[in-house]
């Protein structure tokens, strides 16, 4: 089996994206061991304080987060990096070419009760000043390399340069990942859906329009039995649809009118976007291509529909 180095140089990624690579991946590994240990190497719970977002920090979240900034810092190719968990960019090496924008654990609610949390990673190309915000704010087609890497029963990398979409599996004997899926294609139509239904009241009327409709089943315009499932990690939702296909959402809702959503569109919309465009699929924010959206801010929101390409039209034709 092929180690994600020997696909990448198979690619003809240059040698400083594979480092980049390298550097994310080290520190996943390290991430999949602490997460294997749980109890037992004391990391469970909370840190005590909060991040950028206001959102209460795992003790997980910041030794994710501290793990991917240390070996990233040491990469000599990494202009500077921003994730979920900082506040403000991190300069690393200014002769760098790459800007790493990352979500060290996503879905850390689920550490606590052992369910599948994710990393997600997407590398820009450093223009600029790399501690400056304004050289981050890059819309998602910018995008070199995106990935997640998936910690469920087995660690997953599921990874793009922008030549389709890849999946490794970590040997944990060898301690490097394999490459067992090759150029993953999303099915176009589906019949599951996920969404926090417990917010369906707080929707605007086209999204309760769509999902009442997915619920009538074969009698509804629909015309389909629709199966639901929510992880409430996007990681595994995504990777759900990576796999068997599907469309997951996180729309706008009225808890927060003043946020386009809850997901963070430079480090969670734009890589998942990218991944799921790259295996054929569609990543919308209902109005336009999540990637076509210009940022304004690093920790930006972005309302999220993405998945099998006939079943996000239908979505956002909802919408129009
Ligand atoms: P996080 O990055 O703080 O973990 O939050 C993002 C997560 C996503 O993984 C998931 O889709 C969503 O939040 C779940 O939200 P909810 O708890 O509202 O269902
Ligand atoms: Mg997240």
């Amino acid at each position: 089996m092929k180690t994600v180095r020997q696909c990448l140089h198979a690619e003809g990624t240059p040698q400083s994206l594979v480092e980049t690579l390298d550097a994310i991946l080290l520190a996943c590994k390290e991430i999949a061991s602490q997460l294997h240990q749980g109890a037992l190497a004391g990391i469970l719970g909370c840190a005590g304080q909060e991040n950028v977002q206001g959102e209460t920090q795992k003790k997980l979240d910041v030794v994710s987060n501290d793990l991917l900034k240390s070996y990233l810092k040491n990469c000599s190719f990494v202009a500077g990096m921003a994730s979920e968990e900082e506040d403000d960019p991190v300069e690393a090496n200014k002769e760098g070419e790459y800007l790493v924008l990352f979500d060290p654990l996503d879905g850390s609610s689920n550490i606590d009760v052992n369910v599948t949390v994710g990393t997600i990673f997407s590398i820009l190309p450093a223009k600029g000043d790399a501690s400056k915000v304004e050289s981050y704010l890059q819309p998602g087609n910018q995008q070199i390399a995106a990935g997640y890497v998936v910690y469920g029963p087995s660690t997953l990398l599921v990874l793009s340069t922008g030549k389709g979409v890849n999946v490794y599996t970590l040997h944990t004997g060898a301690l490097d990942f394999l490459l067992t899926r090759e150029q993953v294609k999303i099915p176009a139509v589906t019949k599951e859906f996920a969404i926090n239904m417990s917010n369906q009241r707080f929707w605007e009327p086209a999204m309760q329009n769509y999902v009442a409709d997915m619920l009538k089943g074969e009698e509804g315009p629909l015309e389909k039995r629709y199966n639901m499932r929510w992880v409430a990690s996007m990681v595994a939702e995504v990777h759900r649809i990576i796999t068997r296909g599907g469309i997951f959402m996180y729309p706008w809702d009225s808890r927060e009118p003043l946020k386009p959503g809850k997901l963070r569109l430079m480090y969670e919309g734009n890589p998942m976007s990218f991944l799921v465009e790259q295996a054929g699929g569609a990543a919308s924010n209902t109005k336009m291509d999540i990637m076509d959206v210009q940022p304004g801010s690093i920790h930006e929101r972005v309302s999220v529909v993405l998945g099998s390409k006939t079943e996000v039209e239908i979505a956002v034709k909802y919408h129009n």
